[in-house]
């Protein structure tokens, strides 16, 4: 591992401010973090209303913290904190420096489970929310796409095990984030976002 893989660095973004960090937290205590997260969360298949009709979210989720949520026009009933998202948030908290009072917990099962183009811009979040992303288990594609500039070309990135992605700033005025799905074989991935929500 390089020196600064556990550390966030600024990624090059106009009109955002996002770091990434490719191994925040190194492989054996990532791999004890995901066993923890997919045996402990309340995992839940929600379903979202698609042209008039119900159809199951292609993954899990799982929604904690002190504070109602609404999110992809779901109202979110927080569960009270599990000891391990306290002691991810305590990581969280010191490498970005914010406070977070709520998390949302997605397990992509296989390559088809996924996330369409989307901005965390729900009002509760306020004008410049702070969203760290804490993944772990298999790594898969994501991408920021512009929601203007056609100059500017989408930025992969790849999630990998342990990674943590800080977007604060401007960026989900101006950018927006996907996971796509995949036909590739991938292994079960589970991804934290840390957000901090008004009341
Ligand atoms: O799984 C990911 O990395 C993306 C999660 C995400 O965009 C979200 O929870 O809003």
């Amino acid at each position: 591992m390089r020196p600064d893989e556990n550390t966030l660095q600024q990624l090059a973004m106009p009109d955002a401010e996002v770091y990434f960090a490719p191994a925040f937290i190194r492989s054996p205590q990532s791999d004890v973090y995901f066993e923890r997260l997919l045996r402990e969360a309340n995992w839940q298949q929600e379903s979202i209303k698609l042209f008039g009709r119900e159809v199951p979210m292609p993954r899990l989720t799982a929604w904690y913290g002190d504070k109602a949520y609404t999110y992809s026009g779901l109202q979110n009933k927080p569960q009270p904190w599990l000891p391990v998202l306290q002691e991810l948030r305590e990581k969280v908290e010191q490498a970005s420096g914010q406070k977070y009072n709520s998390v949302l917990l997605n397990f992509y099962r296989t390559g088809q489970d996924s996330m369409g183009w989307h901005a965390d811009n729900e009002p509760e979040l306020g004008r410049q929310p702070s969203i760290a992303s804490l993944s772990f288990g298999g790594e898969r594609r994501f991408a920021f796409k512009h929601r203007t500039r056609q100059d500017l070309r989408p930025v992969p990135l790849i999630l990998s095990h342990g990674s943590l992605l800080l977007m604060q700033g401007p960026t989900q005025h101006h950018w927006l984030h996907q996971v796509p799905k995949t036909s590739k074989s991938v292994q079960p991935r589970i991804n934290l976002t840390f957000r901090f929500v008004n009341s």
